[in-house]
């Protein structure tokens, strides 16, 4: 079957014609004014990027190339026997737009698998890190050790056409993706597991293997869960923390390697991806504190007690969504088929019950609705994956797939550096005196 990148290739001149006729048509055109309280209020709604892969509606949630997460499970090819998508058709979808063939994502299972070996350095490196280091940092130390290698980083010293760039993106990219797995079951075994790490299986798909290097790939239902978590987990748009650091640090042409460790050290923050850390210390908490099954009273006391704190609940809100985020849907369908009498999957239904109002009737969130984390870490808990500091890093791992693929297409499309325009308070004040 044709590969991906040869696929790649033949998208690369088209989307320049795109491109040109959408700027020549649309170019001059205005989305609208920017007011002084988005340049202190974190850009929300601000358009700013260019990001092929996904676009978040606030109502709907996320469609990866136009289409939803219901979408991409029935249309993506399974496993044998499975009925989660490949993430490795999810990867093409991003990259192309287009559903690949079971061969086709046959292909890029045993291309991932054969570029999967850690340099000795970098396995080196992980060995080295004392167990109390986050094991987020000990993912982007490796990750951005990679770059030893980047095919990129070496085209570029030797004087690589512009028009080359985006070829050896993709090889970095390929190789960044790949390697992962190795990555986080090493930083796993390190910390939490047990004996030597087992050997890629490269007759096997990408979940499988990350599974196994975990110790999880006897669980059929585990690796089921891997391939849909990174699925739903791989891409959000380009304005999240994650997404837009890789694009700006990729937009300095470093390379993937560099540009992806600095999405990670974004994606450890508590108000992004280590949410789902935060959620697991949060219920953990709250049963300490009211027992295994509580009344609604005590959780709307200990959701209360969160807020009088002056703390986030975690897993509640988002920057853009308003309305329950379908990754959260998602995840709580899986659980309703896999696990529907776990005490812990309970109370995390019971807490949906009950923390929009609380939010509401505090008056400050935006959106009094969970997003993706306040779900994920309930489903790894269940089949002993219980080592919450580890769950960003699984988060991690999927958002290389949304990441990787914008920057290939940053470099194709010849993408500028970025470089926004600031202002000191004592400036704008000047600014708008008279107006
Ligand atoms: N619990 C308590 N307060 C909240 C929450 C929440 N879950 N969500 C928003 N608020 C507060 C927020 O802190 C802010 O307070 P203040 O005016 O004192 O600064 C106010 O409500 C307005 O914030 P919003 O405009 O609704 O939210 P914003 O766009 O600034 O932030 C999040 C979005 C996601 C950072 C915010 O909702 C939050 O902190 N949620 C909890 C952490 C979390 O789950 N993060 C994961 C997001 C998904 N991901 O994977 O990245
Ligand atoms: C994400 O997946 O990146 C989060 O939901 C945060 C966001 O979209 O801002």
């Amino acid at each position: 079957p044709q590969t991906l990148k040869e696929r790649f290739a033949e998208l690369i001149p088209l989307e320049h014609e795109n491109v040109k006729a959408i700027r020549k048509e649309h170019g001059h055109k205005a989305f609208g004014p920017v007011t002084v309280d988005q340049v202190y209020g974190g850009m929300r709604g601000l358009p700013a990027l260019l990001w092929d892969g996904s676009v978040l509606d606030a109502e709907e949630g996320i469609r990866f190339r136009g289409k939803t997460i219901p979408e991409c499970q029935e249309l993506l090819p399974k496993a044998p026997g499975g009925s989660e998508p490949l993430p490795e058709g999810l990867f093409w979808l991003l990259l192309t737009g287009e559903v690949p063939t079971v061969e086709q994502v046959q292909a890029l299972s045993a291309d991932w698998a054969a570029r999967a070996a850690l340099p000795s350095f970098v396995e080196e490196l992980i060995d080295a890190c004392p167990s109390t280091l986050h094991p987020m940092s000990q993912f982007s130390i490796a990750v951005t050790a990679l770059n030893h290698d980047s095919a990129f980083a070496k085209a570029y010293q030797d004087g690589v056409h512009k028009k080359e760039y985006w070829e050896p993106t993709f090889e970095d990219s390929m190789d960044l993706i790949a390697k992962l797995p190795n990555i986080a079951g090493r930083i796993y075994r390190n910390l939490f597991g047990s004996g030597k790490l087992p050997a890629i299986d490269p007759t096997k798909d990408y979940s499988y293997n990350l599974s196994n290097l975990l110790g999880f790939g006897d669980n059929q239902a585990f690796v089921e869960l891997m391939r849909l978590y990174i699925t739903i987990h791989s891409d959000h748009e380009g304005g999240n923390v994650s997404a837009h650091t890789g694009k700006l640090v990729g937009s300095a042409l470093s390379d993937p390697f560099l540009a992806f460790g600095a999405s990670l050290n974004g994606l450890a923050g508590p108000l992004h991806g280590l949410a789902n850390q935060e959620v697991l210390i949060w219920l953990q908490r709250m049963i300490k504190q009211v027992g295994e099954n509580p009344s609604d009273d005590a959780v709307k006391e200990y959701i209360w007690s969160t807020l009088k704190g002056g703390q986030v609940v975690p897993g509640y809100g988002h920057a853009v969504l308003r309305k329950t985020d379908p990754r959260y849907t998602a995840q709580r369908e899986f659980a309703l088929k896999h696990l529907p009498n776990d005490p812990l999957f309970k109370l995390v239904g019971q807490i949906y019950k009950l923390v929009p109002d609380i939010l509401l009737a505090a008056g400050k969130a935006k959106n009094p609705w969970p997003n993706v984390d306040a779900h994920s870490g309930v489903l790894l808990t269940y089949y002993g994956l219980d080592q919450m500091k580890f769950y960003t890093v699984l988060f991690g791992v999927s958002r290389a797939f949304g990441v990787a693929a914008q920057l290939i297409w940053d470099r194709a499309l010849g993408a500028p550096l970025e470089r926004p325009k600031s202002y000191s308070s004592e400036h704008l004040k000047k600014m708008f005196a008279n107006r």
